[in-house]
């Protein structure tokens, strides 16, 4: 008998994030048998997860568990895993919107839903935020196709496009688009605007913590000073924010904003929340774009946008190029809603195989 246990995985980029698919089927039903097994996959507890098939980093620790959906709206289920590297913990306490583009490929390549024609639409239930993404799919002859001429900032070369839209998302994590009821709050002397457009943020001007906003994300982390002052400020943020303590959290996620330098609509240097992302992340990016359009916000203050009914289409800036949000907005009285978000990543399978975990962490014979 094998020392190991195989399970069928797919390593998939999405987005500007990499990780392992699962279907749900395979992984064990009890939850902590469950994060044993996915700790031991990845190769967490270790920054560089020698031992497994995580990249060292939160970025490329990721997992993505599909099903088929029972809802009537929805296609596939997708439940979203942060595996730390460096500590023995999975947490289901965000969403992620880059693994997110890997899922509509993952179902059709395992049969999970059928190509229909072209292009497939896959409505895609993301649990952990319990709200619906529509993510459309190229599939010429019924295939998924990886190749094509769309690029992302933050990944080399081009492939097919994948353009995701969400239509309820305000406040799904927190309660309600602005969970501290302000547009503006002052904490420790700093102002900050705390916004849950489909992931909680905390915008705030870099300066204010003695940053210009135009450092690399390297030169960010090796600042223990601003780190520390960051991450007491998101304490403090993420009780009013209805999050509770949010020490061992990976939410809120902490974005430092500087005017625009290179045409967008302002600059961004995102804690998420302990290493500074070399990007931005998708609900990320989307809910500092709608920060950007609530009159009297810190993010607004520096872009100076007037907020108009209708589409607004904006470009953050983030360290490694641009991310386009495009949204619909309607204004009423003093109330900005934002009832629909848009915008576009791409995704390749990269493996599909077993992975291997120790027999002793999960045999399936006791599933
Ligand atoms: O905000 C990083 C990423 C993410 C999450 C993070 C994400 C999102 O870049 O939707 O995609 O903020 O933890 O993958």
């Amino acid at each position: 008998m094998s020392s190991q246990t195989a399970i069928r995985a797919s390593l998939i980029r999405g987005g500007t994030s990499k990780g392992l698919y699962f279907h749900a089927d395979d992984l064990p039903d009890d939850v902590a048998t469950r994060d044993r097994v996915l700790l031991a996959a990845m190769g967490s507890p270790d920054v560089r997860e020698i031992d497994g098939v995580g990249g060292g980093h939160p970025l490329t620790s990721k997992v993505a568990v599909v099903r088929r959906s029972t809802r009537p709206d929805a296609d596939v289920d997708y439940l979203f895993l942060q595996v730390w590297p460096d500590r023995a913990e999975v947490s289901d306490n965000q969403n992620c919107g880059n693994l997110l583009a890997g899922i509509g490929p993952f179902a059709l390549d395992q049969g999970l839903i059928e190509p229909r024609g072209d292009v497939t639409s896959v409505r895609i239930w993301m649990e952990n935020t319990q709200s619906l993404a529509v993510a459309r799919i190229q599939t010429p002859h019924g295939e998924v196709r990886y190749d094509g001429d769309a690029r992302i900032d933050g990944v080399p070369g081009s492939a097919a496009p994948i353009p995701i839209e969400f239509l309820d998302i305000a406040g799904s994590t927190c309660g309600s688009l602005l969970p501290t009821g302000h547009v503006l709050d002052v904490v420790n002397g700093i102002a900050i605007t705390c916004v849950d457009n489909g992931m909680p943020v905390v915008c705030l001007r870099a300066s204010d913590v003695g940053l210009s906003g135009y450092e690399d994300p390297a030169t960010i982390e090796a600042d223990a000073a601003v780190c520390a002052r960051v991450e007491e400020l998101r304490l403090a943020a993420g009780t009013m924010m209805n999050l509770g303590d949010v020490s061992a959290k990976t939410v809120p996620k902490m974005s430092l904003l500087a005017k625009a330098e290179h045409g967008g609509v302002v600059t961004t240097r995102t804690f998420i929340p302990k290493r500074v992302h070399e990007a931005i992340g998708v609900f990320g990016a989307v809910s500092v774009a709608t920060a950007c359009l609530l009159p009297g916000s810190v993010a607004n203050e520096l872009c100076g946008i007037s907020t108009v009914s209708g589409e607004a289409n904006l470009q953050i800036e983030h360290p490694s190029g641009y991310f386009d949000v495009t949204m619909d907005v309607a204004v009423s009285g003093h109330d900005v809603n934002i009832t629909s978000a848009a915008l576009l990543r791409t995704a390749r399978l990269l493996m599909r195989g077993d992975v291997y975990v120790p027999r002793s962490i999960w045999s399936r014979r006791d599933h």
